[in-house]
């Protein structure tokens, strides 16, 4: 029977009053009683923990109302699962969200602390690498905001994504201390607490009613301890959790060792158990079967499962329900373990039929695909699942044998796709392939843009969508305008509640009413004020950081995102030498100044991401000290990007870099955040670019490169770079400096191979495209001689970004694969 919550009808305590008196005496009583702070000796982190506090708890009313409401309603729950989730900072978001932004400014001033400064004190969560991460985030958020009742779950990474530091040019890589000064937004919920086992054998039991079924006695265990961070929505509409994971020992204080005496021992033991959740794994150059990072994908995936089945059978009693109350969104393969894990609690520890737990696992999960590369795509050797998880081994050799059962008699597959759509890679070592896991295991599986769902029924995907072809959909990603608009730029915000009135911010449709202002000089002109003053604030950070002196008045032509060879940032570079060759050979022309910024982790292992970093810091050091280039060009590399620093830098950049090789960039969401802040994309038809040409227009964005297609038929007919080359002087003469060590007369050779690369093969069709490339920036240029065209294209970019905000992306989650109401 369903155990209902106990009823509580006692009062709960009256709402925080949000004045500015209230917030401010409140602000003090934090610092005082629970930071132990007097105010006259305060350090700025106590005044910032102080205001977290106070705002938290005007939070908490909600979030408790949030999951009362859905306890009484018995509304159907969402689960988002993800190894990442890149939050960023949370102060400003969740005071900008329930609206108290004003009142908590005005309550510091009295304090005589400046908002502004804490907000910049705050630690960055970076518990993401990219694109991914940083959806999730975006997705819990419009999760909220349009009232579904959801959880995030992942991992409470000690250490982040790793510290960027320069050291002569080349990327150095430290270790994040996000938590050194705790975290006032978690909660821990020690009695939220499951226990996860590795390893261990598989054994036949006979239940008392003669049944056998088989019992998976692990040998190693430790604990899944939960920690809660609330998740406003906007306007506050509802409050979700994102609950994160903490690795420990099943026995904190292992008492049996420390008594044996054993003290290093215990000590060992729990650095092993803790070790699980120390680090973010960073999407390395291949993702080479570390088996921590297997641990970490089981330990997460279980204690979600535990804590989902738990929370399910208190309400509603057994578990045939579940598809009915409960969707899981398996956020790429990263917890696609899930699948067997939940056939294992279902059939194992429940005792349910096969056939019935596989109609149940499927109805419940959904998987969301995020990349076409090969060397992205997740598989685990079969030997080391079977040392870890003996028991989900079987289970997938069971789930394979149906698949290739169905793919034999029904679909009459040849061997050739029976090998296509098996679970098992026999190609040099078996391997569980985790995609293919994750798609038999769901009722829907996703591609995050229109091109890419395309593509993944042409390629990884074609045999099993022809075995399911109901099953693949697209869910093109999007961005929540909260952050990415209204918060990082309230100058704009300001600006179009003006012109338009503030029901955009309600509605981001309502964004094309400012089309019709697109061509107006006076709104025009407040535009390109606006623009001005982020750009001010952007240069006046690249004077802090870097020393650099560069002018507002130039074309700030920006590409910040991993660095990796499919999105080119060697291609911007080469491009960057070519101008720089240009100028100096044609002083006479009339040319515009332009910044080149660029910001970017690479994998600590992906040896050519580091060296492209390394070859834009010796450019940069050349061109910028040329006195010949006249401050014409200027070429940054802003160390340690993240979510704080793209805050700043989105809102400042005229010119957006989207330039991936066509087919390879899942999506790109950078390209949005761009677009909504009235920047021009200067991009390839790949992800998601390709419906902002649609939706934009194709005069309002500039185009350039080979297609898809063009690439594809490059790539099989093996044709050589060499013309592509050998026809551009202004190619040859860039990459000739380059190679020759024009920009490292320290090491002349250090660039020979990776240009090498680009005679040779040249995968990534840096070569092939750069002529086009040229030819798009010149237009560029074109453009940004001329103002009034410039402005107005870059308005409507603002205007038609609607359709690119995360809450049309979770409502058709929501209505095609969760079958959840939206507000
Ligand atoms: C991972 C790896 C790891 C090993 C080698 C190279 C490589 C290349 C790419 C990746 C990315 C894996 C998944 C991912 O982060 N995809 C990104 O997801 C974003 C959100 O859907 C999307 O906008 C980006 O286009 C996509 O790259």
């Amino acid at each position: 029977m369903p155990q209902k919550p106990i009823v509580y009808d006692a009062p709960t305590p009256e709402p925080r009053a949000t004045t500015v008196e209230a917030l401010q005496a409140q602000i003090l009583e934090k610092l005082t009683y629970s930071i132990g702070k007097d105010p006259i000796v305060a350090r700025p982190h106590d005044w910032l923990a102080a205001t977290i506090y106070a705002v938290r708890d005007r939070i908490m009313d909600r979030w408790m109302e949030s999951s009362r409401e859905t306890w009484r309603t018995s509304n159907k729950r969402v689960y988002y699962l993800s190894l990442e989730f890149l939050i960023g900072r949370l102060m400003r978001d969740a005071m900008s969200n329930v609206q108290l932004m004003e009142p908590v400014q005005q309550a510091l001033k009295n304090l005589n602390v400046d908002l502004g400064d804490l907000i910049n004190m705050e630690p960055d969560a970076a518990l993401g690498n990219g694109g991914l991460g940083r959806l999730a985030a975006c997705f819990l958020e419009s999760m909220s905001t349009l009232k579904i009742p959801a959880y995030g779950y992942g991992i409470r990474y000690v250490h982040g994504l790793f510290r960027q530091e320069m050291s002569e040019g080349w990327q150095v890589e430290l270790p994040e201390e996000w938590l050194a000064h705790g975290n006032p937004w978690e909660f821990e919920r020690r009695e939220s607490a499951y226990e996860v086992g590795f390893g261990g054998h598989v054994e036949p039991v006979t239940d008392p009613d003669g049944l056998i079924r088989q019992e998976w006695r692990p040998n190693d265990h430790l604990l899944a301890v939960a920690y809660d961070t609330p998740i406003v929505g906007w306007r506050g509409a509802r409050v979700n959790t994102l609950r994160l994971w903490s690795a420990q020992p099943i026995d904190p204080i292992l008492l049996d060792k420390f008594n044996s005496g054993d003290h290093i021992g215990a000590l060992e033991e729990s650095a092993r158990a803790e070790a699980i959740t120390r680090v973010l794994y960073p999407a390395d150059s291949t993702p080479a079967g570390q088996e921590l990072r297997l641990r970490q994908e089981f330990f997460f995936s279980s204690a979600s499962l535990q804590d989902i089945v738990r929370r399910h059978i208190q309400q509603y009693g057994d578990l045939t329900s579940l598809p009915d109350k409960v969707a899981i969104q398996l956020n790429d393969t990263h917890p696609a373990i899930s699948v067997a894990e939940l056939m294992r609690i279902l059939v194992d520890d429940n005792g349910m039929k096969w056939a019935d737990a596989w109609k149940v696992t499927k109805g419940t999960f959904g998987y969301t695909n995020h990349t076409l590369l090969p060397e992205a795509l997740e598989s685990w050797p079969v030997a080391l699942l079977e040392r870890l998880l003996p028991r989900h081994m079987q289970i997938i050799y069971q789930i394979n044998a149906d698949i290739l059962g169905e793919a034999r008699n029904r679909a009459k597959f040849t061997d050739q796709q029976i090998a296509n759509v098996s679970l098992i890679d026999e190609h040099g070592g078996r391997r569980v392939r985790m995609g293919q896991l994750a798609f038999v295991g769901s009722h829907s599986i996703n591609g995050v843009s229109a091109l890419h769902t395309e593509l993944m029924k042409q390629t990884v995907f074609a045999d099993l969508h022809k075995l399911y072809p109901e099953r693949i959909n697209n869910k093109t990603n999007g961005i929540t305008p909260r952050r990415w608009l209204m918060q990082c730029n309230p100058g704009l915000t300001r600006l179009i509640s003006d012109r338009i009135g503030p029901a955009f911010l309600d509605d981001i449709e309502k964004l094309r009413g400012l089309e019709a202002h697109a061509d107006d000089p006076g709104f025009q002109s407040q535009f390109a004020a606006v623009k001005r003053a982020n750009k001010e604030r952007l240069a006046r950070l690249i004077k802090d950081r870097m020393n650099i002196t560069v002018s507002p008045e130039a074309l700030f032509d920006v590409q910040i995102k991993r660095i990796h060879e499919y999105k080119r940032q060697l291609l911007n570079i080469i491009q960057a030498v070519a101008l720089y060759d240009e100028i100096r050979a044609h002083p006479e022309r009339d040319w515009m100044p332009r910044v080149k910024i660029f910001a970017g982790k690479a994998a600590p292992s992906y040896w050519n991401a580091k060296l492209i970093i390394k070859l834009i810091n010796d450019v940069a050091r050349v061109i910028n000290n040329d006195p010949a280039v006249r401050g014409l060009l200027k070429v940054v590399f802003l160390p340690n990007y993240n979510v704080s620093l793209a805050e700043v830098i989105v809102p400042a950049a005229d010119l957006s870099e989207q330039i991936s090789t066509a087919g390879m960039e899942a999506s790109g969401t950078g390209n949005m955040k761009f677009m909504a802040n009235g920047a021009i994309t200067i991009g390839t038809m790949d992800g998601a670019n390709v419906e902002m040409h649609k939706e934009v227009g194709a005069d309002n964005i500039v185009i350039f490169g080979l297609s898809t297609e063009e690439v594809e038929d490059k790539r099989s007919r093996n044709e050589v770079p060499r013309t592509a080359i050998d026809s551009s002087p202004r190619l040859s003469e860039a990459l000739e400096s380059i190679a020759s060590g024009v920009f490292s007369p320290d090491d002349p050779h250090r660039y020979r191979d990776l240009i090498g690369g680009l005679y040779d093969h040249d995968w990534f069709m840096v070569a092939r495209d750069f002529d086009s490339y040229w030819d798009a920036q010149m237009r560029v240029n074109a453009l940004w001689n001329n103002k009034p065209k410039w402005l107005g294209m870059a308005i409507r970019n603002t205007a038609a970004v609607g359709f690119f905000s995360s809450d049309r992306t979770i409502r058709q989650y929501a209505h095609d694969i969760w079958n959840v109401p939206t507000a």
